[in-house]
C-alpha cells in the first residue's frame, strides 16, 4: 500500500509511547483555535500539554497541518493553529476534504476523538462537549459529537456540555446514542461553568482506578463500542457566579438570534461572548476547567496502562 500524506502522522513521542503502552491523553485543537481567545490561547495550550505531563501521562494534541493529520502536534504546528488566521474547524466529515485542499484545520471533540481510537490512544480530555443546541427541534442543529462519541470507543474527561446548549435534550441523545455517561465523584451532571446542571446522572465513579476498570471491562466485554463520557465538575467554590452566568446566557443566546448565527458559528460565537461579557471570569474558569480534566485523563490513562 503507497502510504501517502493524508495518513495520521505521530509525534515522536507519541509513537514512543504508544508502541511502549505507556499512557497518553488526546487533546483536541478546536478549543485553541476556535473556543479560547487569542493571545491566552496559546500559553493554556501549552498549560493543557503540561498538567497532562504533570500527572504522568504523554499529551497528544491533534489537529490538521498542511492537510497532513498529526496526533502529538509539536509546538511549531501547535503555534500555527493557535496563531494562523486560516483553521478550518474540522468534523469528521471534513477531514478528507480539508486534506485534498491542504488545509490547516483544529478538530473538535468528535474528530480527535476519532482520530485518537483510530491510532489507539483511549483517553480524551477537553472542556465541554458538543451537543443539542437549544432551537433544534427546528434548526436540527445537533453537534456531530454526539453521534461520533456513540461509535468511538474512548474515555472523554468533559466538565458536561455549557449551559448555551439544551442539557436536558443532549443527555437524552446520549442515552439513545448508547454514549456512556458517568459523573467523576458527583451524581450531577455538570453544566461546565456550573457544578451542576440540573441534571442527575445515572453512574458515578470515584476514582481514576474505578474508571479504569470500566475502560478494562468495556474492551473485555466486546459489547459495547461507544464512548464513556466521564463529566468532572468544578469545584463549588471555583464556578462561575451564578447570576453573572445566567444573565451572559441570555444575552448571548439573544445575540444569535439577533445576527442570525446559524450552524457550526453558533458554539464559537455563544463562547467569545462569554469571555467578553463576563470580563474574563469565564475565560480564567474555562481554562481552570480543561486543566482539571486534562489532570484526571492523565490520571486515568496512568491506572488504565497498569495492570
Ligand atoms: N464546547 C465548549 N467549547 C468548545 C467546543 C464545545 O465548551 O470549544 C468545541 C468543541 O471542539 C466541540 C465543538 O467538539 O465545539 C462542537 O461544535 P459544534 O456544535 O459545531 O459541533
Ligand atoms: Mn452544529
Amino acid at each position: 500500500m503507497i502510504v501517502t500524506d493524508v495518513s495520521i502522522r505521530l509525534g515522536d513521542e507519541v509513537k514512543a509511547a504508544l508502541a511502549n503502552g505507556l499512557p497518553v491523553v488526546a487533546l483536541e485543537s478546536t478549543i485553541v483555535s476556535h473556543g479560547l481567545p487569542r493571545p491566552d490561547n496559546l500559553r493554556v495550550a501549552r498549560e493543557i500539554e503540561q498538567a497532562v505531563r504533570d500527572n504522568g501521562a504523554v499529551p497528544a494534541t491533534i489537529g490538521m497541518v498542511g492537510g497532513r493529520l498529526v496526533a502529538g502536534l509539536d509546538d511549531e504546528a501547535l503555534t500555527r493553529l493557535a496563531v494562523g488566521e486560516k483553521v478550518a474547524k474540522l468534523s469528521v466529515r471534513d477531514l478528507a476534504v480539508a486534506a485534498a485542499l491542504h488545509a490547516d484545520g483544529a478538530t473538535t471533540v468528535a474528530s480527535t476523538a476519532a482520530v485518537a481510537a483510530a491510532v489507539g490512544i483511549g483517553v480524551f480530555a477537553t472542556g465541554g462537549l458538543g451537543g443539542v443546541h437549544r432551537e433544534a427541534s427546528q434548526t436540527f442543529d445537533e453537534s456531530a459529537d454526539l453521534i461520533t462519541l456513540s461509535q468511538t470507543p474512548i474515555a472523554v474527561v468533559c466538565a458536561g456540555v455549557k449551559s448555551i446548549l439544551d442539557v436536558g435534550a443532549t443527555l437524552e441523545r446520549l442515552e439513545t446514542l448508547g454514549v456512556g455517561v458517568v459523573g467523576y465523584q458527583t451524581d450531577r451532571f455538570p453544566g461546565f461553568f456550573i457544578r451542576d446542571s440540573g441534571f442527575g446522572v445515572d453512574w458515578r465513579l470515584d476514582s481514576a482506578a474505578q474508571v479504569a476498570a470500566a475502560m478494562r471491562a468495556q474492551r473485555d466485554q466486546g459489547v459495547h463500542r461507544g464512548a464513556l463520557i466521564v463529566a468532572n465538575p468544578l469545584p463549588e467554590d471555583e464556578q462561575l457566579d451564578r447570576q453573572l452566568h445566567d444573565r451572559t446566557l441570555a444575552d448571548g443566546l439573544a445575540i444569535v438570534e439577533r445576527d442570525r448565527v446559524t450552524g457550526k458559528q453558533v458554539t464559537p460565537v455563544l463562547l467569545s461572548h462569554f469571555h467578553s461579557a463576563t470580563g474574563g471570569q469565564s475565560l480564567a474558569v474555562n481554562v481552570r476547567i480543561i486543566l482539571r480534566n486534562a489532570a484526571l485523563a492523565a490520571q486515568i490513562a496512568v491506572a488504565a496502562a497498569q495492570r
